[in-house]
């Protein structure tokens, strides 16, 4: 399948009209120095009232799957309990378009945009508080099960527990080590205990999880450096990995953070909790931007062995272009976990460029487009099982804390105008699509 990815919060706009109650993020923009140029997404690129014209891009493209998320608060009222109508009819437009333009939906539940009344309740902090994701989530699968084939309960767990409650650079604010792990523990349990809601209401459901994964590399053959890389990989990749293929969280790591006295224990996990994180799901979503060149910081700088890798060219996130990356994440998960299929889930660049008589010549973004794309099709080619790939993402949109100074589209909004202008970049895809399609 080829596509292309978006989130809600990012495009939608219209954040306070038919019903929609206060996201966590609308109240995060408005904390003073959260987001960079006071930007807000109140408006972003207006999808909520331009869809039909943004799918008209679709079609152009050519592509045969569009993965988008839902806005949780507006399909629920303040007792996240009770429907909102109003925000279903939306979403009911948006899957009817798609599905007559034969466009397969994929459907995310959670990309980060959850109701503040949630989160003041203890939100992913609070165990009891997975029962409103369930209720949520039993919501729109009655809604749309039988329309909607492919459901992604989370987009990107590490995420949200680190950039949200660790470091505090993303909503909700919070910085509480601890407190980031158990958010990222009842993601998990949130998700196990929503596959088998999702499969009773969408009888041909495919169900997946959404994992932002970076490979660590060292860099040199210090041993330091090399721990230092374990470490990283088992904090940022494997602690979703391996309980979600039915092992326990890493070891390693959790002796270095007690060692640390960065916690005691990780008692969240209860008795039963890894039986459920692990239930059977249909794929796994990965969305890969770069690897990661790790350098132990336990010893002093001059002592360091010189670094052997080069890094690469970097995009405007300065994030290195690694396609190699790509293809051997893919292979060493498929081999290690074996999660049945696998889709690319997002796969992008941000770098802005002008536009010079009406047009963008993203040329970076069209050769960031063609080496990932080889990269996935020299997994396929190892046999991995790679069933799809989406491009992140269609349009320019909110790029969270960075506001809009971050350009990952296909196409250009100018967001005086809501003016669209089809980058590149978008006819190199489609023509790609197009070879591929055949
Ligand atoms: O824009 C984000 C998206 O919401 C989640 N994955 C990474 C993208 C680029 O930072």
């Amino acid at each position: 399948m080829w596509g292309t990815a978006t989130s809600s919060f990012q495009i939608e706009g219209s954040n306070d009209i038919d019903g929609k109650i206060e996201s966590v993020w609308d109240e995060f923009c408005d904390r003073p120095n959260t987001i960079k140029n006071s930007d807000n997404a109140k408006i972003a690129c207006d999808h909520y009232n331009r869809f039909n014209q943004d799918f008209d891009f679709l079609d152009e493209l050519g592509v045969n799957s569009y993965r988008f998320s839902i806005s949780w608060p507006r399909i629920v009222k303040d007792d996240l309990k009770r429907k909102n109508q109003k925000g279903l009819d939306f979403y009911s437009r948006i899957i009817d378009n798609l599905l007559s333009r034969n466009i397969e939906p994929f459907l995310t539940l959670n990309h980060w945009d959850v109701p503040l009344i949630f989160h003041e309740k203890g939100g992913w902090g609070n165990r009891d508080c997975i029962e409103h994701f369930l209720d949520y989530s039993s919501i729109v699968t009655k809604e749309f099960g039988d329309k909607v084939k492919y459901w992604i309960t989370h987009n990107e767990p590490w995420v949200i527990a680190n950039l949200g409650y660790n470091n505090g650079t993303h909503a909700p604010g919070s910085s509480n080590f601890y407190k980031s792990l158990e958010v990222s523990h009842n993601l998990l349990l949130s998700h196990g205990k929503a596959i088998p809601i999702i499969k009773s209401n969408s009888n041909q459901s495919s169900v997946g999880i959404v994992l932002n994964l970076s490979p660590g590399m060292p860099a040199s053959k210090s041993s330091e450096d090399l721990k230092a890389t374990k470490l990283f990989n088992q904090y940022f990749n494997e602690w979703y990995l391996c309980p979600l293929y039915g092992k326990n969280y890493p070891k390693d790591i959790t002796a270095d953070w007690v060692q640390k006295g960065l916690i005691n224990s990780i008692d969240f996990n209860k008795e039963g909790d890894l039986e459920i994180i692990s239930r059977q799901t249909d794929f796994l979503g990965i969305n890969y931007y770069s690897r990661a060149i790790i350098r132990s910081e336990e010893i002093p700088e001059e002592e360091n062995l010189p670094i052997e890798l080069v890094a690469g060219d970097k995009t405007d996130f300065e994030w290195e272009v690694y396609p190699d990356g790509l293809r051997d994440l893919l292979i060493d998960v498929d081999q290690k976990y074996n999660p049945g299929s696998i889709f690319v889930t997002e796969n992008g660049c941000a770098y802005d460029y002008p536009k010079e008589d009406g047009a963008i010549n993203d040329i970076r973004r069209v050769k960031y487009l063609d080496s990932h794309i080889m990269a996935c099709k020299e997994a396929v080619q190892k046999g991995v099982c790679l069933d799809g790939y989406m491009h992140w993402s269609l349009l320019d949109n909110f790029e969270w804390a960075e506001g809009y100074s971050k350009k990952f589209g296909l196409v250009h909004i100018d967001f005086d105008t809501q003016e669209r202008t089809p980058k590149q970049s978008f006819w190199a895809y489609k023509n790609l699509i197009e070879k591929n399609l055949k």
